[in-house]
């Protein structure tokens, strides 16, 4: 399965069963009290030299969030889709909690957007299917409905096989729904990684679908944090996943690293050409 995303030339390819895709996580306001105040003064600066760095290091696809308490994000979201798009040809990934925000960057990004993201509940579902079918974006869906998360991966698979249903009901090719399992704290709960894991495999196997996470949930509350995502990652890289939202310059050595143990990098061209830019 195939999910093309567009920049404004530039083509990104998220194939099933060929290298793994990296999303930037950096444009976010977590923990970047410096991206905060910058957005509120309007001053996009910062937020290109996020975009620029994420870009060197190996992202593939910027995700754009600007929540922070009290922003107007259906207005700034869309100025944010402007500044990145005047500057860079990349496909970005729009990560809004409000779906009016995200359709108000949709109707300015051009190109073939991703929706980040969509979940099983009826509200979610009905607001942003037609939003995403109208401006021929592909979404993100996440493994949760209106009863909450589950702990049992074959439930995690149906609200899966739903939102994929769903979408393809309001007129959204399988290929542009792209499932994220929903990664959580393993300090707070032994099987929350397995549980991923599971889901995973059961969406890769049975559905072919392209599958996306965030890199670092899983680690909250722990020491050394970068080597277990990182652990986890080539274990979930092995099961499905193929477009992980994380930071590239902590996690893109480690997808070559995979992406060449499973036969997915001929001669290992992309490897070596990874470690040479980085040594330079
Ligand atoms: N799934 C989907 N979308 C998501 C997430 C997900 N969007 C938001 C989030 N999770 C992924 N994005 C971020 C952005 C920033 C940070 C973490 C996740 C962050 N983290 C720490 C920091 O920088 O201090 C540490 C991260 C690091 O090691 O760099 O800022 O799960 N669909």
């Amino acid at each position: 399965m195939i999910t093309i995303l567009k920049g404004k030339t530039a083509e990104v390819n998220i194939d099933s069963g060929g290298p793994v895709v990296i999303i930037g996580e950096c444009i976010n306001p977590t923990r970047r009290k410096k991206l905060v105040v910058s957005l509120q003064e309007h001053d996009f600066t910062y937020l290109l030299e996020l975009a620029e760095a994420q870009i060197r290091s190996g992202a593939d696809i910027l995700d754009v969030n600007v929540g922070f308490p009290g922003v107007d994000d259906v207005s700034l979201l869309p100025e944010v889709v402007l500044a990145l798009r005047d500057q860079f040809d990349i496909p970005l990934c729009i990560d809004s909690p409000n779906p009016k925000a995200i359709e108000a960057a949709l109707k300015v990004a051009g190109g073939k957007c991703l929706i980040n993201s969509v979940n099983g509940e009826e509200r979610s579902l009905n607001a942003l299917l037609p939003v995403a079918k109208e401006y021929g974006a592909a979404i993100i869906g996440l493994c949760m409905d209106d009863d909450g998360i589950t702990h049992d991966p074959h439930k995690r698979f149906a609200i899966a096989e739903k939102i994929l249903e769903r979408a393809m009901m309001a007129g959204i090719k399988q290929e542009d729904v792209i499932i994220d399992p929903l990664a959580m704290a393993v300090s707070a709960d032994p099987s929350a990684c397995l549980v991923t894991l599971a889901t995973i495999k059961l969406i890769h196997d049975k559905l072919g679908l392209n599958i996306t996470q965030g890199a670092s949930n899983i680690s909250f509350g722990l020491p050394n944090r970068e080597v277990l995502n990182s652990a986890f990652m080539v274990l979930a890289i092995l099961n499905g996943l193929t477009c992980p939202i994380a930071n590239p310059e902590k996690i893109t050595s480690i997808v070559r690293a995979a992406d060449l143990i499973l036969g997915r990098d001929d001669y290992a061209v992309r490897f070596v050409e990874h470690f040479q830019s980085e040594s330079n």
